[in-house]
């Protein structure tokens, strides 16, 4: 909570201004023609976990393969904080973060839920999705 009030001021002034706003209008839905796109390298297992998401989804997307040595200007716009891939672009607004993403795509298109519904269940699979990404992190 502290973190919070020291940082937010931080994330105000710098960041915030820096990230595309979203393209937000009331009653667009996922029924309209979507336009989707995954910023990748081809393969990073962050990246893997978000095309099996969009896959389960039956999600249709355009790839974008970033040379990591020598990230493009528009990587680098959608991802200004962390500057890493995955981003998903969803109808120009982008969001960052392999777990975020998934939970984006599984709230965003129906069909086969990646979550489970129930408040605790969701909590443990989050926490494993979490335990497995820092693993996964250490291991590389
Ligand atoms: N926590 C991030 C990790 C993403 C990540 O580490 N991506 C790597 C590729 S595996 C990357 O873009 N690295 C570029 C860099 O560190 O500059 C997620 O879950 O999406």
């Amino acid at each position: 909570m502290i973190l919070h009030y020291i940082y937010e001021p931080f994330i105000d002034i710098l960041i915030k201004p820096t990230i595309p706003k979203p393209n937000l209008k009331p009653g667009v839905t996922s029924k309209m023609a979507d336009e989707v796109k995954l910023y990748e390298d081809g393969r990073s297992p962050y990246v893997s976990r978000v095309k099996l998401a969009l896959h389960l989804k039956g999600v249709k997307y355009e790839s974008v393969v970033e040379d990591l040595s020598n990230k493009s200007a528009d990587l680098l716009k959608y991802n200004p904080v962390y500057k890493k891939v995955p981003v998903l672009v969803h109808n120009g607004n982008p969001i960052s973060e392999s777990l975020v993403i998934i939970e984006y795509i599984d709230n965003m298109w129906k069909g086969v839920p990646i979550l489970p519904c129930d408040p605790y269940e969701k909590a443990d699979a989050r926490f494993w999705a979490k335990f497995i990404a820092d693993t996964v992190n250490l291991i590389r």
